[in-house]
């Protein structure tokens, strides 16, 4: 069997997605996902430009084979566009590999390790009533566990706080042609975040597991600060706290607090976890199927956290299509050490552009029974959304100064 061919597929129902499809000289097809969100057309010249040509007339069964010639053979390794790019690649070979067998993916990774992957939604709001809305939005969609986010007295647009009607298929900030500026300010968020925690745990009591995402905005000794005063509330686990790619910014980190802490969905590589995984400095690491390499290096990257104890949260936004929420959900139902999956559902234009056997009920995610990946891309439907330039959101602290966002 060989790739006959590889068409990278780009759409933008409500924001914009990357698929490659490959297709083998007796008729598979198989899909992958190189979304990067506001850089997409980088990948599409990647892989469009210096992959595709490869690929053509290799035996697409070859997979760790690919996927090494790929990494090694571009000599300048990692980075966010190389990795998505070989991501849509293996992603799209395990998919015919996993499709000729007549089988699942999540077979070929070792068979399913539990019913379901548990799934956290999203619920943000400006103030409490708002915030305790959307929790109840969730909880009534079928979510059992809740990421809370709020808005910050005396701050505008704060990442991960929607609008009330504003709920899916979207971060803060929907599309602009440049990106939208926000203040952000630590020590009002500081202030504030813990009297949210204790709200919410007053209202829905101690037993709903309950998350945070910082964003990758405080120093390490800020996060210290907020992971101690989080204790009481008994997190799931508390995201990004800094910009890890100091990694030995952690240890200060976990001298002061048993807050769960979870990083890693801007990693693209293994190497990028070293020391926070050897330390045992975090609980779970967050990288998507999407940004880093594949199911390949992905199920190399949970077997090493299983040494240590560290758990999956793979990331799961609306910026990951449904292509590759579907990779993860097979890694998640086969691996021993999986934690929790985040799950934001895409609109229906995106579902009707992307046609999937994976299913959410009652709190689980499981990616159904469907040979290969069980995510299909419907052309026509794709070709009726163009590509629109779109960013995601800029922050700067009062005086100006750029920040984190
Ligand atoms: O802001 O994927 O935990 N989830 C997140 C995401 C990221 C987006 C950026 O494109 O932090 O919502
Ligand atoms: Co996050």
């Amino acid at each position: 069997m060989r790739i006959a061919n590889a068409e990278v597929i780009v759409t933008s129902p409500g924001r914009n997605f990357v698929t490659l499809e490959i297709t083998t000289d007796d008729g598979v097809v198989g899909y992958g996902d190189g979304t990067l969100n506001g850089r997409e057309l980088a990948v599409v010249s990647y892989l469009r430009d210096h992959v595709v040509p490869l690929l053509i007339g290799r035996d697409p069964h070859k997979i760790e084979d690919t996927w090494q010639y790929l990494y090694r053979g571009a000599y300048w390794r990692r980075g966010p566009v190389t990795m998505a790019a070989i991501a849509a690649v293996d992603v799209a070979l395990w998919d015919i590999k996993a499709q000729v067998a007549g089988l699942p993916l999540y077979q070929l990774l070792g068979g399913a390790s539990r019913t379901g992957a548990r799934a956290y939604g999203h619920a943000s709001g400006a103030d409490l009533p708002e915030l305790f809305d959307s929790i109840r939005a969730r909880l009534d969609e079928g979510f059992r566990c809740i990421r809370v986010q709020s808005g910050v007295p005396g701050l505008g647009m704060v990442y991960g706080v929607t609008s009330t009607d504003v709920r899916r298929d979207q971060e803060s900030n929907g599309r602009h042609p440049v990106p939208v500026e926000e203040v952000w300010d630590t020590p009002a968020y500081l202030r504030h975040l813990p009297s949210v925690f204790e709200a919410v745990r007053n209202e829905f009591g101690p037993e709903l597991p309950l998350l945070h995402d910082a964003h990758h905005r405080l120093t390490p000794i800020q996060a210290a600060q907020l992971g101690k005063a989080l204790e009481p509330y008994d997190l799931f686990w508390l995201e990004d706290v800094t910009p890890a790619e100091n990694q030995e910014a952690l240890r200060l980190v976990r001298q002061h607090t048993t807050t769960p802490l979870a990083i890693g969905e801007v990693f693209n590589a293994v190497v990028d976890y070293q020391t926070l995984i050897r330390e045992q400095l975090i609980d779970y690491v967050r990288s998507a199927v999407t940004h880093a390499g594949g199911v390949t290096a992905m199920r190399k990257l949970f077997d090493y956290a299983a040494q240590y104890q560290i758990k999956s949260g793979i990331h799961g936004p609306t910026d990951i299509s449904p292509v590759g929420m579907a990779a993860g959900l097979h890694l998640d139902l086969a691996i021993h050490n999986f934690g929790i999956q985040e799950f934001m559902p895409h609109s229906p234009d995106t579902y009707d552009v992307f046609p999937h056997a994976y299913t959410f009920s009652d709190g689980y995610l499981h990616p159904g029974e469907t040979p290969g990946l069980g995510v299909t891309v419907d052309k026509k439907a794709a070709a009726q959304f163009e590509y629109q330039p779109a960013y995601l959101p800029v922050n700067r602290l009062r005086d100006g100064a750029m920040h984190d966002w």
